[in-house]
């Protein structure tokens, strides 16, 4: 059965915040049709995202991406829809925005893999686990149920 409410964790990253990109990446997946479930602006504790890339811990570079995701606030986001997870990940592009197609997020906006403006999950458990992890208020108030409200009177 097509899952239409599958859930991706998407976050704009410091350097896409600063660089005012927030409404074009927002725009992006809006005109896709995913619908926003959750969003906030935060300026992440180290600790948060120590959690959040727990799995890079042994790489090189992980210090530096540390430091480099706590320099500023960050915009963390729920977007949902029928394959969100793999899907946001295509307009993502590759890590490395180098290796980024143009049309993607990455391809379009960003040259450098250690300023790469944006995150995405990369599997459903991932994105479960993300959201968990930055919207751990209760579900009632963190994310949205859109069945709720948006259609029963945009629709009606
Ligand atoms: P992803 O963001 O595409 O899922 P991951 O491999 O999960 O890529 O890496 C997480 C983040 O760590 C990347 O988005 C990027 O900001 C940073 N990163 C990954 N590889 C490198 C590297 O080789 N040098 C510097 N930063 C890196
Ligand atoms: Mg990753």
């Amino acid at each position: 059965m097509a899952d239409n409410k599958e859930r991706t964790f998407i976050m704009i990253k410091p350097d896409g915040v600063q660089r005012g990109l927030v409404g074009k990446i927002i725009q992006r997946f809006e005109e896709k049709g995913f619908k926003l479930v959750a969003m906030k602006m935060v300026w992440p504790t180290e600790e948060l995202l120590k959690k959040h890339y727990a799995d890079l811990a042994a790489r090189p570079f992980f210090p530096g991406l540390v430091k480099y995701m706590s320099s500023g606030p960050v915009v963390p986001m729920v977007w949902e829809g029928l394959d969100s997870v793999k899907t946001g990940r295509k307009m993502l592009g590759e890590t490395n925005p180098k290796d980024s197609a143009p049309g993607t997020i990455r391809g379009d906006f960003c040259i450098q893999v250690g300023r790469n403006i944006i995150h995405g999950s990369d599997s459903v458990e991932s994105a479960k686990h993300e959201i968990g992890l930055w919207f751990p208020e209760d579900k009632k108030e963190g994310v949205i149920d859109w069945a709720s409200w948006a259609e029963k009177w945009i629709y009606e």
